[in-house]
């Protein structure tokens, strides 16, 4: 598919799945390597609360700001670079690299928003790229709600329960997800090993680098910068 009719399926949906996206011998080279660092068991990072709270159980990584350089190819990869100038328009900025690692039974993700919604022009675009496949008994699919970026504020409710319309997406290896930083998200518990997607983040121009420092998720706001629950939001 053309560059600007992938960018308007974008613009309308809030995400994008293009598999097959990127060489297999790459896939299998930076899946080796995520799996060297996390090795067998890696500690969480976040504080208790947040664990608690948001339902949510990730180990980051940012390899490029370790001089991991295995990375860069993608980042320099000039489809991906055309297609993110289509979505973000003229001087669109990457912001990093993430790994996020899950390990076997744990929760995943529950749904939220990486940035408020409060004003429709600022917000970072997921660019996720899977190394080895997303299959229901690895666990950790990634569900969407299409073209709720354009639903505003993801509603107050249960951080898990099920959305009406809601997408669950299982990324084969290889496979790029572009992802709207408004659209509502989440990843489903973990069952197999391990699970892990790579996200190199980018925005708009003119978007503050820390524009996902609050996140939202049906129970609260959330900063990531102060380790604190911002705002309670009502669930019952
Ligand atoms: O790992 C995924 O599939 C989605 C992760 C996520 O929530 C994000 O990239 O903001
Ligand atoms: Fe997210």
């Amino acid at each position: 598919m053309e560059t600007t009719m992938l960018a308007s399926k974008f613009e309308r949906d809030g995400y994008l799945v293009i598999e097959d996206f990127f060489e297999p011998s790459l896939m299998d080279h930076l899946d080796q390597v995520i799996r060297d660092y996390y090795g067998e068991n890696p500690d969480f990072w976040h504080d208790d609360e947040f664990l608690e709270k948001s339902q949510t159980e990730v180990v980051p990584w940012f390899p490029q700001q370790e001089g991991v350089r295995d990375f860069d190819p993608i980042d320099n990869d000039p489809r991906l670079t055309e297609l993110t100038r289509a979505i973000l328009r003229d001087g669109w900025a990457s912001q990093y690299c993430m790994v996020m690692f899950s390990k076997q039974g744990t929760a995943g993700q529950a749904w939220h928003q990486d940035c408020p919604p409060d004003n429709r022009d600022v917000y970072n675009l997921n660019r996720l790229v899977y190394t080895s496949g997303i299959t229901d008994e690895v666990g950790g699919q990634t569900v969407i709600v299409p073209r709720s970026h354009r639903r505003g504020l993801l509603p107050a409710g249960d951080p898990i329960g099920e959305f009406e319309g809601q997408v669950v997406l299982r990324p084969r290896k290889g496979t790029l997800v572009l992802l709207h930083g408004h659209t509502w998200h989440r990843v489903l518990p973990i069952t197999g090993a391990y699970r892990f997607s790579t996200n190199y983040r980018a925005a708009p121009a003119g978007t503050p680098d820390d524009v996902t420092d609050v996140a939202i998720y049906r129970n609260m706001r959330y900063r990531f910068s102060t380790s604190s629950v911002v705002e309670e939001r009502p669930t019952a």
